[in-house]
């Protein structure tokens, strides 16, 4: 019996052609669709611990910080007070290995941002995991050792700008659609002052939702209404002046225990930025989110990839909390990366998708 035959899923994961007429597909050849273990079944139904690995795919529209997100999460990862516990990441191949070694390099010692996505292509990590002793250790799963070692595939069809903008005659556009389809988790990167100027990503959101929800149909994985995965909705860039000064100023804040500020009720933030960027589609996008996806299966935060600049001893001066600054038009990061629920919504997937089990 292969390994595939015993449940065991591919890692790293695979992309194969895929010829038309299999399922409904868009009329832009050629098609695309990943390898999973039940390829008849097309999507996976919510995966069982047995063998079968949890895949989470990261997606949002373009510049929404995808790439600074992914740069920064391992290094979230092994955040060296083991808030998260500790974690190992291996990369699946050559590219994506090269990408965490200098994007990791970019974030940390030069300071800046990971240069702009140039080439669409496939990036893969399998986390593997031990949460014993980190606030998200949990005891009830049994008393082996193993209860709290947790095992993912992170990966993301990262794209260049605009290969988004057309599902429908871009092979790109659906090749990232399956990317999705076959996840079991979804992290969605959403920046709110991006989307009040030029409102791409609830054209985005909308298309990806319709063809994701048309490919769940057909694989007979939706669950009554909804999708069957679990979303982190996360509002990017909180670091950044327009959106704390919100949260400050409608109370959405409070200092946590390491002195950074955090956001206690994210959804309800979310809710309120929507109504306070008056005339943006971000109330919207809220709304797709909550047609689309089942409620105990909607996670929310706000995240910085980079998070606020610290004072020396750590904790934030809330009179210069910025890591950023404009050097010749560039943006430059200040100082020390500090994560901000970057991990986060990874574990609360990984809890939520655990719960079902
Ligand atoms: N202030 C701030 N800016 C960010 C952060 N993440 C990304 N950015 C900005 O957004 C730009 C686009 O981010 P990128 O990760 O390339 O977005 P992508 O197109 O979704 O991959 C970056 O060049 C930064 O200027 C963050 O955590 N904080
Ligand atoms: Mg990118």
């Amino acid at each position: 019996m292969s390994a595939e035959e015993q449940g065991e899923v591919r890692f790293p994961p695979e992309l194969r052609p895929t010829t038309r007429g299999e399922e409904p597909q868009a009329e832009s050849a050629p098609q695309w669709r990943e390898a999973v273990p039940d390829a008849s079944a097309g999507v996976p139904a919510p995966r069982r611990p047995t063998g079968d690995r949890v895949r989470i795919g990261l997606w949002g529209s373009p510049t929404s910080g995808k790439t600074t997100f992914l740069a920064a999460l391992r290094l979230a990862a092994q955040e060296p007070s083991g808030a998260y516990g500790r974690w190992q990441v291996v990369a699946a191949d050559d590219v994506s290995e090269a990408f965490l070694i200098q994007s990791s390099r970019e974030l940390t010692i030069d300071r800046r941002f990971p240069v702009a996505t140039r080439e669409s292509g496939l990036l893969s990590w399998l986390f593997r995991g031990d949460l014993t002793g980190s606030r998200y250790a949990r005891k009830r799963f049994g008393r082996s050792r193993r209860a709290n070692q947790l095992e993912f595939e992170f990966s993301v069809l990262d794209a260049p700008g605009g290969h988004y903008e057309d599902l429908y005659q871009n092979v790109d556009g659906d090749r990232a659609t399956a990317h999705l389809a076959a996840s079991t988790g979804l992290i969605y990167l959403f920046d709110p002052m991006r989307e009040a100027v030029d409102g791409d990503s609830f054209a985005y959101l909308n298309g990806t939702l319709a063809r994701l929800t048309r490919r769940c149909m057909a694989a007979g994985t939706l669950d009554g209404p909804y999708l069957p995965h679990h979303i982190a909705v996360c509002v990017t860039k909180f670091d950044d002046p327009e959106v704390f000064e919100r949260a400050r100023r409608g109370n959405w804040t409070e200092l946590g225990p390491q002195g950074t500020p955090v956001v206690p009720d994210p959804e309800g933030f979310f809710d309120w930025l929507a109504q306070d960027l008056h005339g943006s589609t971000m109330e919207l996008i809220g709304r797709a989110i909550r047609s689309s996806f089942h409620p105990s299966r909607i996670h929310f935060f706000a995240t910085s990839a980079i998070g606020f600049s610290t004072r020396p001893g750590g904790g934030v001066d809330l009179g210069r909390f910025g890591n950023v600054h404009q050097v010749g038009g560039e943006p430059q990061i200040l100082g020390a990366i500090n994560p901000h629920n970057v991990m986060d919504p990874v574990i609360a997937l990984l809890l939520g998708i655990k719960k079902r089990w």
